[in-house]
């Protein structure tokens, strides 16, 4: 078994549908694709003409009928994988597609592996490592602005950021280089200058790449936003209110919500995991008490919490407790039920907080509450989806090491160590850079990366 054996899979999800795909790829995939189908005019496969789709039947050993399929034929090198493919639409449904796959194994093709489509089109040159997993990340994907964040990174957004900024590494390296090899030359004084700026300018260049994370990872989760607050105080209701649809129990009895209850929202292009959870009290009601750690676990991680209270009432101990809880996470207090009037010693408490004075029951200052929530989110989420964006935790590591690398070189160089010293830690800096696009990313690291794609892609 070599990588560049004939491989085959289903690349279509597994069940009812109107059609199921099956893949090829590889240097017999016209030859083994010809043993199984069988085309009216009775012309063999290989006589299609290039990028064409051809109606026949797939017909067993016995000589029976399949499945009536539609045949794409796409050649090397100008297909996904870079490889010949051809392409078996069959019929939807659970065994169709699973006959024609086992037909095609059984002349001569092999099983492909998860991501292995996309593999051979990464080592076929066709696209860098970061557009490979931009591909698992557009499957994947949860919301509509990471969809579109993802489709810009195969289009090699993220692939061209880093060239850009290797390619500035590589100027300065051979500049440096001609420091170390002809130190006879008095030019000393000009490179370190020079090289100074330049390894800023490297740096300044990751440092701005890293900082686009928060972005990234908002777009691809959504902002942790939790609703906290004491029992009763309407944070079911809100989040109804802010979904639109009855997805929390909501009552008069303190102490309803028992469990965190969590949906995505799109709120004004951006992405928000909204999570209801238990109403904070002293309880020594089991379950109750089980769901307020759940509660206190919530707001430690998250991103923004909607302090919850009831501005038509006064404040009581158990809502001026959930500052400790909250301390550390950025809050918005939500004085909600203004319907029923507003308490002003309560509204003072807050005098000093982001607050929004609102009603979830009437709906009053509702769009106020989801416009802070995305603009602390982030602000023209339309601007990103075609930048160069950090929005995997593997990607941000190795942003972080080169940032480091290089922040070293400047130190080193300040120091005054030898050129060859400071070389080091530029080449280690390029080395980051090009786990990212896949350059120098050892071969395991590769197979790991890939072997958590899905199948048939
Ligand atoms: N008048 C008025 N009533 C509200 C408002 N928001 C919620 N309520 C009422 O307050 C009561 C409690 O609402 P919930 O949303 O269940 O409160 P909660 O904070 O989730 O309560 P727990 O789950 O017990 O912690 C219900 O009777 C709601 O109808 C509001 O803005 N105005
Ligand atoms: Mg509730």
């Amino acid at each position: 078994m070599n990588d560049y054996d004939t491989i085959a899979a289903i690349s279509t999800p597994v069940g009812t549908g109107g059609i199921s795909i099956v893949r090829l790829s590889g240097e017999k995939a016209f030859e083994i694709t010809e043993k199984v189908f069988s085309r009216p005019n009775g012309k063999p496969f290989s006589e299609a003409g290039a990028n064409t789709l051809s109606y026949g039947h797939i017909i067993d050993t016995e000589g029976s009928i399949v499945d009536e399929v539609l045949v794409g034929k796409m050649l090397a090198p100008h297909t996904y994988t870079t490889e010949d493919t051809a392409e078996i639409n069959c019929h939807g449904g659970l065994f169709a597609a699973r006959s024609v796959l086992a037909l095609l194994l059984k002349n001569g093709a092999r099983v492909a592996e998860p991501g292995e489509f996309t593999k051979r089109a990464f080592l076929g040159g066709r696209i860098d490592l970061s557009q490979a997993e931009a591909v698992e990340d557009i499957i994947t994907s949860k919301t509509e602005l990471f969809t579109k964040i993802a489709a810009g990174q195969i289009a090699g957004a993220l692939k061209n950021a880093v060239n850009a900024i290797t390619d500035k590494i590589l100027i300065l390296l051979s500049d440096l280089e001609v420091t170390i090899q002809y130190p006879e030359y008095d030019i000393e004084e000009v490179t370190v200058g020079r090289l100074r700026d330049s390894l800023e300018e490297i740096r300044d260049d990751i440092e701005a790449l890293g900082a686009t994370y928060r972005k990234g990872e908002i777009s691809r989760e959504g902002l942790r936003t939790v609703i906290a607050g004491k029992p009763n105080v309407g944070k079911s209701m809100l989040l109804n209110r802010i979904l639109d649809e009855d997805k929390a129990i909501v009552t008069d009895i303190p102490g309803t919500t028992r469990d965190v209850v969590d949906e995505l929202v799109n709120l004004s292009g951006v992405p928000v995991k909204l999570m209801d959870t238990a109403g904070i009290r002293e309880s020594s009601e089991t379950v109750e008490a089980i769901g307020i750690d759940r509660s206190v676990a919530a707001i430690k991680k998250a991103d923004l919490v909607l302090w919850t209270v009831d501005v038509s009432s006064p404040l009581e101990q158990e809502d001026i407790r959930l500052r400790t809880e909250i301390s550390g996470r950025p809050f918005i207090a939500v004085l909600n039920k203004c319907d029923l009037g507003i308490n002003k010693e309560t509204l003072d408490y807050f005098r000093n907080d982001e607050c929004i004075v609102c009603s979830a029951k009437t709906g009053e200052n509702m769009e106020k509450v989801t416009g802070v929530i995305a603009d602390f989110a982030m602000d023209s989420p339309g601007d990103i989806t075609s930048a160069a964006l950090i929005v995997n935790a593997r990607h941000k590591a190795l942003i972080d090491k080169a940032a480091d690398a290089i922040g070293h070189a400047i130190s080193s160089l300040d120091e005054g160590m030898p050129e060859d010293l400071i070389e080091i830690d530029i080449n280690d800096c390029r080395d980051y850079l090009g786990e990212i696009t896949g350059e120098t990313a050892r071969e395991d690291v590769i197979d790991d990366i890939f072997s958590r794609f899905c199948l048939g892609k």
